[in-house]
């Protein structure tokens, strides 16, 4: 963490110039019949967690080039977790991988506590082997066509769940490599029935104030078939599973140019849209960083969210899932976990009367500048002064840079070796 003495002297050579710029944005906002600060108060409110994976650098299947002060577990991760909420006041939450995250429940409790951050949804493992594991993952888990390597996949979800409740997780996440390179190679019915059948063991195992997330992807690590490839076969094991299940989306997991908003929309509509998985791509899933390709597509997110608030019942988890490869972690995360409050606060701003109006009358020109109006308004002031407000930084990065963190934590945690690369 950095000393409150160092973001206090950063804040201030900047505070004038925000106040300006607030008061500015506050009377242009009033002329459209919106207050400033009922907008600042529900950004102030709004949190995204941060994955722990997330806060080492990333790679590719060719290589990995870390950086000074690479994390080396779990408790180095919720240092760097806990620092990017103290600047940002945006992540107050952190996501666990198991078996990478696994330690005593009591030890991450306190540390947790320690660094002011709680626990967000679990995440299984069952796309790679570890150390002694008995039955390998190589041809698939939940859907393998070998009844004890299901059985083990099955087991290590149900104890993911185990530790979650230990350490306040609400929820736990599934994302599975199961899949086929060749066609042929599997039978896709039979597959996905295996599939289905072990889920709902892990189901079974649910408190019943939990949420089970399931996650689609496309393509990778199999590349011509994946079990649960989209939308609609995650839909499809929501609906069989039963309502503690829903889905979570991950805005990276998708073909180019598919209407993700849109899918968004159907999954409120049926009340099983579980949660995201926020980050960007230009060509596949590129996990790059939230916001840096297409902000206009996590606005039009946004607004399908904030449409959708006024429901009972309505709380979908928000995390951040993204790969650093060349960047330090912690600057990508505070910028994406910006970037996403940002695309909220636009969303907030859309006349939605108004919109309606257009909508119903068919003046396509009006209701989509209408809509995007929200997103032409510049409401940086609007998130520093949510973070100035909580003893954050007005400039997160600026203030980490000045406080020299990653040089200190460079000295602390020995170096590693980029070697055997992958992505983590
Ligand atoms: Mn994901």
């Amino acid at each position: 963490m950095i000393h409150s003495d160092i973001i206090a002297q950063t804040n201030e050579t900047a505070m004038a110039k925000l106040q300006a710029d607030y008061d500015a944005l506050g009377a242009h906002l009033d002329r459209r019949g919106i207050d400033i600060a009922a907008i600042k108060d529900r950004v102030a409110n709004y949190g995204v967690a941060v994955p722990s994976w997330g806060v080492g650098t990333g790679g590719t299947r060719f290589a990995r080039f870390p950086g000074p002060g690479e994390p080396r577990d779990i408790f180095d991760k919720l240092d760097d977790c806990g620092l990017i909420h103290q600047l940002t006041r945006a992540t107050p939450s952190v996501s666990l991988h198991i078996p990478w995250d696994a330690q005593p429940a009591a030890d991450l409790n306190s540390k947790a506590e320690e660094v002011g951050l709680r626990f967000d949804a679990m995440n299984s493992n069952t796309f790679q082997d570890q150390l002694q594991q008995q039955h390998s993952y190589k041809f698939g888990s939940l859907s393998h066509t070998n009844a004890a390597t299901r059985q083990q996949a099955v087991d290590h979800n149900i104890a993911c769940i185990e530790l979650g409740v230990a350490i306040g997780s609400k929820a736990l996440t599934i994302w599975v490599g199961d899949g086929s390179n060749f066609p042929g190679q599997t039978n896709f019915t039979k597959q996905f029935e295996r599939y289905l059948d072990a889920a709902k063991q892990v189901y079974n195992a649910l408190p019943d104030d939990w949420t089970l997330l399931s996650e689609h992807k496309m393509y990778e690590p199999a590349f011509y078939s994946t079990v649960v490839q989209d939308w609609g076969t995650n839909l499809l094991i929501a609906q069989q599973m039963g309502d503690k299940a829903k889905c979570l989306v991950d805005l990276g997991h998708h073909a180019p140019n598919t209407n993700i908003e849109m899918i968004v929309a159907r999954l409120i509509q049926f009340g099983k849209l579980g949660g995201f998985h926020f980050n960007d791509s230009k060509y596949g899933d590129d996990d790059l960083d939230t916001g840096s390709i297409d902000p206009y597509r996590l606005f039009l997110v946004f607004n399908e969210l904030v449409e959708a608030e006024t429901q009972a019942d309505f709380d979908p988890m928000h995390m951040l899932d993204q790969s650093h490869n060349v960047t330090d972690p912690i600057e990508s995360l505070m910028v994406s976990a910006t970037e996403v409050q940002r695309a909220y606060a636009q969303a907030l701003l859309v006349d939605r009367t108004a919109l309606l109006g257009f909508q119903e009358d068919n003046d396509a020109l009006m209701a989509t500048t209408t809509l995007k109006q929200g997103f032409r308004t510049d409401v940086e002031p609007i998130l520093a002064m949510a973070r100035l407000e909580q003893n954050g930084a007005i400039d997160p990065v600026a203030t980490y840079r000045a406080s020299g963190y990653r040089a200190k934590v460079g000295t602390q945690r020995p170096a590693v070796s980029g070697a055997g690369g992958g992505i983590v």
